[in-house]
């Protein structure tokens, strides 16, 4: 039996612009998961947090494990790309199977950094590295500096689709290349001095 439903022009008006401010609302909704494998992995991870908040990045950052929470972990990265998660980043060491566990439940880009808890972390970057083939995971350096090098890779992957966020990164670039001239400058005054 065909069932035909029947609604004025106002209610059609008003569905589309409901539809259409939930669709705003979740553009604006667009953030970075950071996620970490034991709350042990936090300090090497901070820089991370702070990067992306230098780039006022939304950030969601939560403590799970592919190895001791592999349900929690599935569970919250559907539902993170469902709310609009735009790359994940996925910290652990050791056997660090994190950001692979994430990478198999997500086609959003996941960044790996893999944390010295062991083996001075060559253990964390071989198994965060090693991806098989359709499943990648762009792995960074160990440690904290890896850390920040996902933030920055996060915020400009971002940036390919964030006209205002790819102005911020380059500003960021400019700065950063400011900088070490700057410490050049004062590094051959010094020798001139000297
Ligand atoms: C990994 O095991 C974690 O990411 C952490 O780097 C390491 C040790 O975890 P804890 O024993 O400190 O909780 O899964």
């Amino acid at each position: 039996m065909a069932v035909v439903f029947r609604a004025s022009k106002h209610d059609l008006v008003k569905a589309i612009s409901v539809n259409l401010s939930e669709v705003e609302k979740r553009m604006s909704d667009k953030f970075v998961a950071v996620l970490m494998g034991s709350d042990s992995d936090l300090p090497q991870m901070q820089p991370a947090i702070d990067t992306l908040a230098k780039f006022d990045i939304n950030t969601e950052v939560k403590v799970t494990s592919a190895h001791r929470t592999p349900a929690a972990t599935q569970a919250y990265v559907t539902d993170a790309d469902q709310r609009g998660c735009q790359v994940f980043i996925a910290a652990a060491g050791m056997a660090a199977h994190l950001a692979g566990a994430v990478a198999a439940n997500t086609t959003k880009p996941v960044i790996g950094v893999p944390i010295n808890a062991s083996l001075e972390g060559l253990d964390a970057l071989l198994s965060t590295v090693q991806m098989p083939g359709g499943i990648p995971v762009a792995t960074v350096a160990i440690g904290k500096a890896g850390a920040k090098n996902a933030a920055y890779l996060a915020a400009q992957i971002m940036s390919t689709a964030d006209p205002e966020l790819a102005v911020r990164v380059r500003n960021e670039r400019e700065e950063s290349a400011q900088a070490v001239q700057a410490k050049d400058a004062a590094l051959q005054a010094k020798l001139a001095g000297g």
